[in-house]
């Protein structure tokens, strides 16, 4: 039950294909993370994108990087690609003729920013520029489908890359659907998202990837078959990992005997 999430095995069980790197705006060969905790970067606020702010390097994880923006508190952690645009050289901005901005919701009055920004980065240490990658071209269409196989960052826990399959597409857009969490951390986003990964991206750049979870949305007439062994149809989502027996499922005050939309654990 403890064996790490394999995807060979995981893709065989749920008879899905995995789309194809080519889909994805993610460098073949991943860059390497040079970066290091304590280190300082410029970034651009995510709360305010068209603003430069000053932001330290928290830690990393394959190539990515958490980052805290300075003067900000920690409840606002970001990650970004080693390769982001978001992300460039201290001294980039004032290069360019521009001036360092304090983070949406500064700690501190306005009128101390110059201050604090002097503070901030006397003595510290810069990432070096060797440190950023170029960030790769997009692809030029929309190639996925739905059922293919991807890995993907769960928007509500940042942190966490998780597999997931696509649902629908539309135009530019596609529906990123985390298997096994009945739907509530789903989302739709730009197929050229730099938080969409091809299946096996997570073990080419020593990310951890969370394994599914293990709610389903099944038709009700196919539970009794999936708890004698393995035989019968398979949903769209998988039937990987589930417990057996399946664990009763919860009933709403009101609505009984009616399955809630989606549930968040
Ligand atoms: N709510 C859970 C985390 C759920 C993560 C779901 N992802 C993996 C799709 C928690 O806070 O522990």
């Amino acid at each position: 039950c403890d064996e790490p999430f394999n995807w060979d095995a995981y893709l065989k069980e749920t008879s899905s294909i995995p789309a194809s790197p080519s889909c994805f705006r993610q460098s073949r060969v991943p860059p390497s993370n040079d970066f290091k905790a304590g280190m300082k970067v410029e970034a651009h606020d995510p709360r305010n994108p068209t603003s430069m702010c000053i932001a330290t390097v928290m830690g990393t994880m394959g190539m990515r990087l958490r980052l805290r923006l300075d003067g900000s508190d920690s409840t606002n952690d970001f990650w970004r690609l080693v390769d982001s645009s978001d992300i460039q050289p201290v001294g980039t901005c004032e290069r360019g003729g521009d001036m360092l901005q304090p983070p949406l919701g500064f700690r501190m009055n306005a009128s101390s920013w110059p201050m604090f920004l002097l503070r901030t980065l006397s003595g510290a240490e810069v990432a070096p520029a060797l440190a950023f990658k170029k960030e790769p071209p997009r692809p030029l269409h929309n190639h996925f489908k739905p059922g293919m196989k991807l890995e993907a960052v769960d928007k509500k826990n940042p942190y966490l890359i998780c597999p997931a399959t696509i649902g629908d597409v539309r135009g530019q857009e596609i529906f990123v659907m985390f298997d096994g969490w009945r739907g509530a951390f789903d989302y739709w986003c730009e197929y050229d998202s730099r938080d969409i990964f091809p299946v096996g991206w997570c073990q080419l750049t020593n990310h951890p990837l969370q394994p599914p979870g293990n709610s389903f949305t099944l038709p009700k007439s196919l539970i009794p078959a999936l708890c004698s062994s393995g035989s019968s149809r398979r949903s769209m989502q998988s039937s990987y990992r589930l417990p057996h027996p399946l664990p009763p499922l919860p009933v709403r005050k009101g609505v009984r005997g009616r399955r809630p939309k989606s549930q968040t654990i």
